[in-house]
């Protein structure tokens, strides 16, 4: 599926969520429109007493023009028919921090070390992706590992969104607060 159609995007095959649950550093993000995380990103799942994913998240921001902080973030998932699509709500612990209502879906993931994740806010009328965010998890601070990489790349590619990757740097902003 390289037709960038987001109806055609193919996500992970019998996607388990219990696995997918505990810490992801994002290594790199392709951003959407408008505000976003911009680096220190840490997600961290968990699945609820009643079966249902969660997270928490983290990441340094800037908003009203000038204010730099690290934004903590929850979020919580309703299931769809395909167990690698969740809609996922979201908001910041401090009301002034962004809500969202967004699509949360798992690519690819070996569980263990990596995990691509796509996000896409809005389909153009061609059915390709006008506005969307994804980002490349590790769940080892350093990264990715060097065998994880050409998957990662093909994954990047499968989305339309080579190149369009940065890389999120950890340097403790959100540690430190
Ligand atoms: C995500 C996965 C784990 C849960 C959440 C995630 C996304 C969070 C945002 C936060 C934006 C905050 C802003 C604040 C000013 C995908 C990392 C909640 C998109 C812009």
């Amino acid at each position: 599926a390289q037709d960038c159609q987001v109806a055609n995007i193919q996500v992970m095959q019998n996607f388990d969520k219990t696995r997918y649950a505990g810490t992801w550093y994002a290594v790199a993000k392709k951003d959407p429109l408008g505000l976003f995380l911009l680096d220190n990103v840490v997600a961290n799942i968990f699945i609820d007493e009643n079966g249902y994913m969660n997270a928490t998240a983290e990441g340094r921001v800037v908003i009203l023009n000038n204010w730099e902080m690290c934004a903590h973030m929850f979020g919580t998932f309703e299931d769809t028919t395909d167990p690698a699509k969740f809609k996922m709500r979201y908001w910041g612990v401090a009301s002034y921090l962004q809500t969202g209502y967004d699509d949360h879906w798992v690519i690819d993931t070996d569980y263990d070390n990596y995990a691509v994740h796509y996000s896409c806010r809005q389909v153009d009328d061609d059915g390709t992706c006008l506005d969307s965010y994804s980002f490349i998890f590790s769940r080892h601070l350093t990264g990715l590992r060097a065998e994880d990489l050409p998957i990662v790349q093909q994954k990047k590619s499968h989305l339309c969104l080579q190149n369009k990757y940065r890389r999120v740097s950890h340097n403790g902003f959100c540690i430190s607060k």
